[in-house]
């Protein structure tokens, strides 16, 4: 399979991430993607550099005041002398005004973040501009040659919302390549996020729109973060309304469940006739994960690229979470020669 890379992605080296009520060395490595590369080049599979497509698709999906936070953040947190990467501490919650933005840096912070493990740090913004350079690349081949393409994107996206990082997303990749389909004439694309965490910021974007269709399979969010975002009766709005899918699922859920509903997601995108395939690929549902209850083995992974295949779309898979990391590029490789056959 056709896939991408951009050694851009090694800029974000975060050192914290709040947990529990400590600071760790955070889940979501560089070193993810030295495995997912080794693993790759094991397997035979040439991985290409992404071109740079700009700001235009970024500023397609996110808000202007968002992306200028997230491009000047370190500078202006620098020189206002802190010592250490930043960390949200007060957020417009719900007892407060979300209507205004603060011009204090810390009160930006707040508002523009949806949680707090993740840290911002130097080189964060280019490390996420290579990320949807990659998802970008992938898209392309694929809308060029109708062939299948791996966007080995880093960081994740899924949970980045119009104005809003957190879950260690910053640009939603997935939503950006799905507005440039569009962009460049296709009419009904569908995003499946495979990946163990809901992906409230994709779902978010596309909420009230029906030339998207959004399906996700993960961790019930009455006790799995993002928690306040993936619930079953969650179906869009307005004009979007039928067109976003949500399949919570207990600790635990058995693959055989697992795989009825992602027949059931792929059923739905079918029927919403969509002509593009975009596969938020976390593999975080790993038996192993250390942050996720689900229950995949290294031969389901195959089986899950096997059945991405059968969807009979163009399609492009692009990297989400998965923290395993000594298993994550065996089971990267695993979906992707399942679905090579
Ligand atoms: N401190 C993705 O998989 N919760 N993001 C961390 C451990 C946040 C996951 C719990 C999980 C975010 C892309
Ligand atoms: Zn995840």
């Amino acid at each position: 399979m056709k896939t991408f890379f951009s050694d851009q992605s090694f800029r974000r080296q975060a050192a914290t991430e709040l947990h529990g009520s400590t600071l760790v060395a955070p889940y979501e490595t560089p070193r993810r993607m030295e495995i997912v590369l080794e693993a790759l080049e094991r397997a035979g599979l040439e991985v290409h550099a992404p071109g740079k497509y700009g700001l235009a698709p970024v500023e397609a999906v996110h808000d202007a005041g968002y992306i200028d936070f997230i491009a000047h953040f370190w500078p202006r947190w620098q020189a206002e002398g802190h010592p250490g990467e930043a960390i949200p501490s007060i957020w417009p919650a719900r007892t407060l005004r979300a209507d205004r933005i603060p011009r204090s840096l810390e009160g930006q912070l707040g508002y523009y973040a949806l949680a707090a493990e993740t840290s911002l740090c130097e080189g964060t913004y280019e490390a996420a501009l290579a990320s949807k350079d990659t998802a970008l690349a992938a898209l392309e081949y694929t809308l060029e040659t109708g062939k299948p393409s791996f966007g080995l994107c880093r960081p994740p996206g899924h949970h980045a919302a119009t104005d809003q990082f957190g879950g260690y997303c910053f640009f939603n990749n997935a939503a950006i390549a799905a507005q440039r389909a569009l962009d460049n004439g296709h009419k009904r694309v569908a995003v499946l996020d495979v990946d163990f965490h809901h992906g409230n910021g994709t779902q978010q974007i596309f909420y009230r729109r029906s030339d998207v269709f959004f399906a996700s399979l993960h961790g019930d969010p009455d006790v799995t973060f993002p928690y306040y975002s993936g619930y079953a009766d969650e179906t869009g709005e307005g004009e979007g309304e039928g067109f976003t899918a949500n399949y919570p699922m207990a600790p635990g859920t058995k693959v055989s469940t697992w795989m009825a509903a992602l027949d059931d997601a792929l059923e739905r995108i079918a029927r919403a006739e969509s002509e593009l395939l975009i596969v938020s690929l976390g593999v975080d549902i790993f038996e192993n994960d250390p942050i996720s209850t689900f229950t995949f083995k290294r031969d389901d992974f195959a089986a899950l690229g096997k059945r991405l295949a059968e969807a009979g779309l163009p399609c492009v898979l692009l990297m989400e979470g998965g923290y395993a990391v000594d298993d994550i590029g065996a089971n990267v490789v695993s979906v992707l020669q399942g679905f090579e056959g």
